[in-house]
């Protein structure tokens, strides 16, 4: 499906970060994935990650900084000629923006960080990444249904979550004319470490899975695998989406017994 294609994945944290199943995924078939990392913190676990997929090249790169995301492109261009595609899997919010009530917590600095993190990185690397896609080159980020209807604590990361979604419209509107395509991922809650330490996380998850229409949970594994889809040819006629990978969550106004 993604033989070969040259991918640069942006988020990987830990074992548990999304991306590091969309990586699994990507390698398993057949891609070379490239890895950015937010610091020095995260280098040791994104070098064995990467020895363990495939070894491909790895990169440092705060993405609160202009300068930092025009050399991370800068240097998968050059190393790999074009970019075939990436995945955005960021988002950052201050801990004291995303609980309570938002009349309670939101600032005017805490709105700003949350939306360059968790929005503009994404329109601040396509817009670098532009020149060197390739053709048929596909972009792709995570979101959470939170950008859509009110979740508790969800708050300003819902607000950059709409505004994220938005940005992929724009996007795909201008990019498809040179065959790029840009699509998100919106996904059901999954224990990452990041959502762990959200409060009553446990139990948000337990609820989504129960009233969910699959009954259950989704695996970071299945977001892994439409990730690879949308990053692949197969999804060849689809751009500025949204596509919930969620067990059907979204779909409803009102649990059903
Ligand atoms: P995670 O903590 O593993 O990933 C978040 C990543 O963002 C980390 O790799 C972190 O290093 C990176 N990051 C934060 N600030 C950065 C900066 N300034 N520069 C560079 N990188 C930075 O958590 P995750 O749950 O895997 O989240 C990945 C994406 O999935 C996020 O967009 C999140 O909103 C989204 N998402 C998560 C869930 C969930 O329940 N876990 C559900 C739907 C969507
Ligand atoms: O997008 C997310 C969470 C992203 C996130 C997580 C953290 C924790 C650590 C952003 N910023 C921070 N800041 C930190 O300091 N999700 C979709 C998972 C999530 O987070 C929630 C949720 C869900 C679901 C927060 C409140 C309510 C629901």
């Amino acid at each position: 499906m993604v033989n070969g294609k040259k991918i640069l994945i942006v988020g990987l944290a830990n074992k548990y970060s999304i991306a590091a199943a969309i990586a699994a995924s990507l390698h398993e078939h057949g891609a070379i994935v490239g890895y950015s990392y937010q610091n020095e913190r995260f280098e040791k676990f994104i070098n064995e990650f990467s020895s363990n997929n495939g070894g491909g090249l790895t990169f440092k790169c705060d993405l609160s900084s202009d300068k930092e995301i025009k050399g991370l492109v800068n240097f998968f261009a050059e190393e790999w000629g074009e970019i075939d595609g990436i995945v955005h899997s960021v988002g950052f919010a201050p801990s004291d923006q995303i609980a309570g009530n938002i009349e309670d917590c939101i600032t005017r600095e805490g709105f700003a960080i949350t939306h360059d993190i968790s929005s503009y990185s994404f329109a601040g690397l396509i817009k670098e990444a532009v020149p060197f896609f390739s053709e048929n080159a596909s972009a792709l980020t995570l979101t959470y249904v939170g950008s859509q209807e009110a979740t508790p604590n969800y708050n300003v990361m819902g607000m950059a979550k709409a505004s994220l979604e938005a940005s992929v419209r724009y996007f795909s509107a201008t990019l498809g004319s040179k065959g790029i395509r840009v699509n998100s991922i919106s996904a059901g809650p999954i224990k990452t470490l990041a959502a762990s330490g959200i409060k009553g996380f446990k139990s948000m998850l337990n609820k989504h899975g129960s009233e969910t229409p699959l009954r259950r949970n989704i695996t970071a594994k299945e977001v892994g695998d439409t990730a690879t889809f949308l990053l692949s040819d197969m999804s060849s006629g689809i751009t500025g989406q949204t596509i919930y990978v969620d067990g059907g969550y979204n779909i409803q106004a009102m649990k059903f017994d």
